[in-house]
């Protein structure tokens, strides 16, 4: 109601129709470049029942994995808690949640003393089932039921690359088992080149037919593996119990070969090249679209997985859901970058088929660009490549863009990190950028559960991790917050904090312009130094939206090129000029590490 009275009064002053094209509320007809995702590890976000804390165990951490004063175990969130806080997620503009996986895990693991939980959801034993943790099926479908209820979408985290540790090998009993690669280890003999002869007739994992895996009898071939008498039946479904699924090649070192058949730190890498792996995952993922009618997936650990696996998998899951009545339905998987490296990300949408990959190339550019001292050619050097996503630059719309995460750490904390002497309010500053870019530029906007509440964080992975709910973790509560006297002490679900504000004030501003969700992006300036980064979005009408930050402490002036038909300008964010200076050139000036948002229009 308020935006139709703005509209009104905006078209009875310069009686010009400024364009208002709001998102489908039916949320399965609602095309997955018009969500706005809010990420979320359920044991960090909020406890809505004491009861379930423990998982049903009872014993000490290291059995039920219960402890709410360590970064590494788990601290009692649960779906109830996080039903309960919709309010809060909707509220900040978020349409879909990405939630942290939920199945069953191995409560701990790892050796004497280095011992963690499965706090994070990542060490899955029983794939069909909710982790007790996290409450049961029924909480799974009020909780789903709710987001449904409100229009808001629901995508799960999902894993089909390794289980947790639960297969150990012979010749390395609590020591890391390194990488035992198919040349000096083939199928064909037991432990080596020297061994005596195994798997007769097997034709490689090149050759994936079940004719030729029923060959592939022995998982001997470079280690030995085994399952501890008391974890034999651990996983759900049964087959995974099976060594004869698993690579069983040691450790990863995340290069070459091993990064596809190695074991993710011990967890157990599947044989995804294997028909009966295969079928397995369509069907234990199945099941989840059948169960709650969820929207979409994100896949962890996408890279680690082979192609052919994905090729497979990803049209059984869309025919899955449309048969499901869920025809939207998403998927983007994980494939994580150190660099601006989009060749990598493109290759996993082209080869693999995959929809869609979270955009760490964003990410980075983001990083270089408003933590760091890098120009802002990076984000347009980044752009200039998103013709090489399967689908071109229209595929590159539909890419979940986050300026950090769980695993890599949170913008804050990495603005921190390159500028140790910056005040509390430059690095909110840079935050509020960083934001601006994530909401503006093109690609899904991905919130991560805590940056909303300033939290910054002392690194990656457990660091990462804060509580939202009241934390008793030391390392987390040492810290103040950006823009609040708060620290994670307390429970920060404060709707009026300045980093929620103005996420929920982008997320209105994206959902009103079809522009800034769909529409076409052309880089309009940015330079070796750090200073203005300037695009248009072109609607599918013609409309122009100009977006302009400024990662320098200096204010920005510059005139940029637009489409010559956006003669006049509205001010929608920061301040702009009424008029283009010339058709084809517009006046731009941007202060201190802000941003502005003006939209042309013929007149
Ligand atoms: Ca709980
Ligand atoms: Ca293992
Ligand atoms: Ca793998």
């Amino acid at each position: 109601m308020r935006r139709n009275v703005l509209w009104l009064w905006l078209c009875l002053a310069p009686c010009v129709s400024w364009g208002d094209q709001r998102v489908a509320q039916d949320f399965r007809a609602r095309a997955p470049e018009d969500e706005i995702v809010y990420f979320l590890l359920p044991d960090r976000f909020e406890n809505g029942d004491r009861a379930n804390d423990t998982g049903g165990l009872s014993g000490d951490r290291l059995t039920t994995g219960f402890d709410p004063t360590h970064k590494g175990f788990y601290h009692g969130g649960d779906l109830k808690g996080l039903t309960a806080r919709l309010d809060y997620i909707q509220g900040l503009g978020a349409t879909a949640i990405w939630l942290g996986p939920i199945y069953k895990n191995k409560p701990v693991q790892g050796g004497p003393g280095q011992e963690s939980a499965g706090y994070h959801g990542y060490w899955i034993t029983d794939f069909t089932n909710v982790d007790p943790h996290f409450g049961g099926e029924a909480d799974m479908r009020a909780f789903v039921d709710a987001a449904h209820a409100r229009g808001m979408k629901v995508y799960l985290d999902i894993i089909t690359n390794h289980t947790a540790d639960v297969i150990q090998y012979r010749e390395c009993l609590n020591v890391a088992c390194p990488y035992r690669s198919k040349g000096d280890y083939p199928y064909s003999r037991k432990g080596g080149l020297s061994g005596a002869p195994l798997n007769a007739g097997f034709a490689g994992d090149g050759v994936r037919s079940a004719a030729n895996f029923a060959l592939l009898t022995r998982a001997d071939y470079a280690y030995t593996p085994f399952v501890p008498p008391s974890e034999a039946n651990v996983k759900v479904p049964a087959w995974l119990n099976s060594p004869i699924y698993y690579h069983n090649r040691g450790n990863s070192d995340f290069v070459g070969e091993s990064s596809l058949y190695g074991d993710f730190f011990g967890l157990d890498d599947l044989m995804t090249e294997n028909p009966r792996v295969v079928q397995g995952f369509v069907d234990i993922y199945g099941a989840w679209i059948d169960r709650f009618g969820v929207d979409g997936f994100r896949i962890d650990t996408a890279r680690h997985v082979n192609p052919e696996f994905w090729q497979a998998f990803v049209p059984a899951m869309l025919s899955r859901a449309r048969a499901r009545g869920i025809a939207n339905f998403h998927i983007f998987g994980e494939v994580a970058a150190e660099t601006v490296d989009v060749a990598q990300l493109a290759r996993h949408t082209r080869v693999d088929k995959l929809p869609s990959v979270l955009d760490f190339g964003f990410a980075r550019a983001v990083e270089k660009t408003v933590a760091g001292t890098e120009g802002t050619s990076v984000l347009a050097r980044l752009y200039e490549d998103d013709g090489l996503y399967e689908g071109g630059a229209g595929a590159a719309l539909r890419l979940p863009t986050f300026t950090g995460n769980h695993d890599f750490g949170r913008l804050a904390w990495m603005i921190r990190a390159a500028r140790p002497d910056a005040s509390d309010e430059e690095v909110l500053k840079r935050v509020m950028l960083g934001n601006a870019l994530l909401f503006l530029l093109r690609g899904v906007p991905v919130v991560y559960s805590g940056d909303e509440q300033g939290f910054v964080g002392h690194g990656v992975d457990q660091d990462a991790r804060q509580d939202l709910f009241a934390s008793q973790v030391a390392s987390y509560n040492d810290q103040g917050l950006l823009g609040t006297g708060n620290t994670t002490a307390v429970a920060n679900f404060n709707p009026q904090h300045p980093l929620y504000a103005q996420i929920a004030g982008l997320a209105k501003l994206r959902q009103s312009h079809a522009a800034l969700r769909r529409g076409r992006q052309i880089v309009r300036a940015h330079g070796k130094s750090p200073g203005l980064f300037a695009a248009s979005r072109i609607g599918g009408d013609g409309r122009e939206i100009v977006v302009a930050f400024n990662t320098s402490t200096e204010t920005a002036v510059a005139q940029i090129e637009v489409e010559p038909s956006s003669t006049v300008f509205r001010t929608v964010r920061g301040a702009c000029a009424a008029r283009a200076s010339a058709p084809g050139s517009f006046r731009v000036e941007v202060p201190p590490l802000g941003y502005v948002v003006c939209e042309g229009a013929a007149r």
